[in-house]
């Protein structure tokens, strides 16, 4: 059950209530990433409601314009302003899934701690993530997958990366997954939260 204002306006798709909620909230001084939060679990229960066919895909793409108005208000406050360079990260969605709003908080919160971020887009096909991790020497790569059937297309892609044998380290997230998908799909590590993300860049990066 959500408690939160802006969890449920989002989740009612109160499109104007939404901006007003999102700008009072950055008035008033709470943390950005505490509003991403709640917008977040707001698409989650607009997700479980169209899982539950309450909600169809106009909705589900409403939802995600929401999202996407709601971010450009945020993403300056998201993108830090003189982080020191650290290092190169490919990222994408993979082949199959175009989801990509969580992965592009997860781009603005790496750039913001002063990653060049190489964003291959969505539906990635394994080799530009093979070709890419090459080209930039990329000690790290991440992943972002909302779809349970594109979990195979990531375990490919996974493979591909091990098997043109370069050093890079894997890093996947998105809402569902776990500790069994992480080793299912044979990556290193997994998030679930994009700040998860950049605390596990940084201790790649430190190594
Ligand atoms: C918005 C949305 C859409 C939008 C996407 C718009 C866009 N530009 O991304 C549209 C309408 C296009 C869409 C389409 C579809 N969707 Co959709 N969608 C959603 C919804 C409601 C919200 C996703 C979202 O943006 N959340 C907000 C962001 C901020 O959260 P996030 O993505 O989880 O990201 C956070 C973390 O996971 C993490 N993270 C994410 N990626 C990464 C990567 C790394 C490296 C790291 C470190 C962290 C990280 O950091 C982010 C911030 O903290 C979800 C519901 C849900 N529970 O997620 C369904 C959902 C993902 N969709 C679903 C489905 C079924 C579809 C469709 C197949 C529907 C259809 N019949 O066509 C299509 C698939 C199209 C495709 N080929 O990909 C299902 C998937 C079910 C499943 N088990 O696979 C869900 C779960 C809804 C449901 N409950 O049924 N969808």
């Amino acid at each position: 059950m959500l408690t939160d204002s802006l969890s449920i306006a989002i989740s009612e798709l109160e499109e104007e209530q939404v901006a007003v909620l999102v700008k009072e909230r950055l008035a008033s001084g709470v943390a950005p990433l505490e509003i991403v939060n709640s917008l977040q679990q707001g698409m989650a229960e607009a997700g479980n409601r169209f899982e539950s066919g309450v909600y169809f895909l106009g909705e589900l793409i409403m939802c995600g314009e929401i999202m996407q108005d709601s971010m450009a208000v945020l993403e300056p406050y998201l993108l830090g302003s003189n982080a020191e360079y650290k290092g190169n990260i490919v990222i994408g969605t993979v082949k199959g899934d175009i989801h990509d709003l969580g992965k592009n908080i997860v781009v603005m919160l790496l750039k913001g701690s002063g990653y060049n971020v190489i964003d291959l887009g969505v539906d990635v096909p394994i080799e530009e993530f093979v070709d890419a991790t090459r080209k930039y020497q990329a000690p790290l790569v991440g992943m972002s997958v909302l779809l349970t059937g594109c979990q195979e297309s990531m375990k490919d892609t996974i493979a591909a990366i091990r098997t043109a044998g370069l050093d890079t380290k894997i890093l996947i997230g998105g809402n569902y997954i776990t500790e069994v998908v992480r080793d299912y799909v044979g990556a290193d590590y997994f998030a679930t939260a994009a700040t998860d993300g950049v605390r596990i860049a940084n201790e790649i990066f430190s190594l």
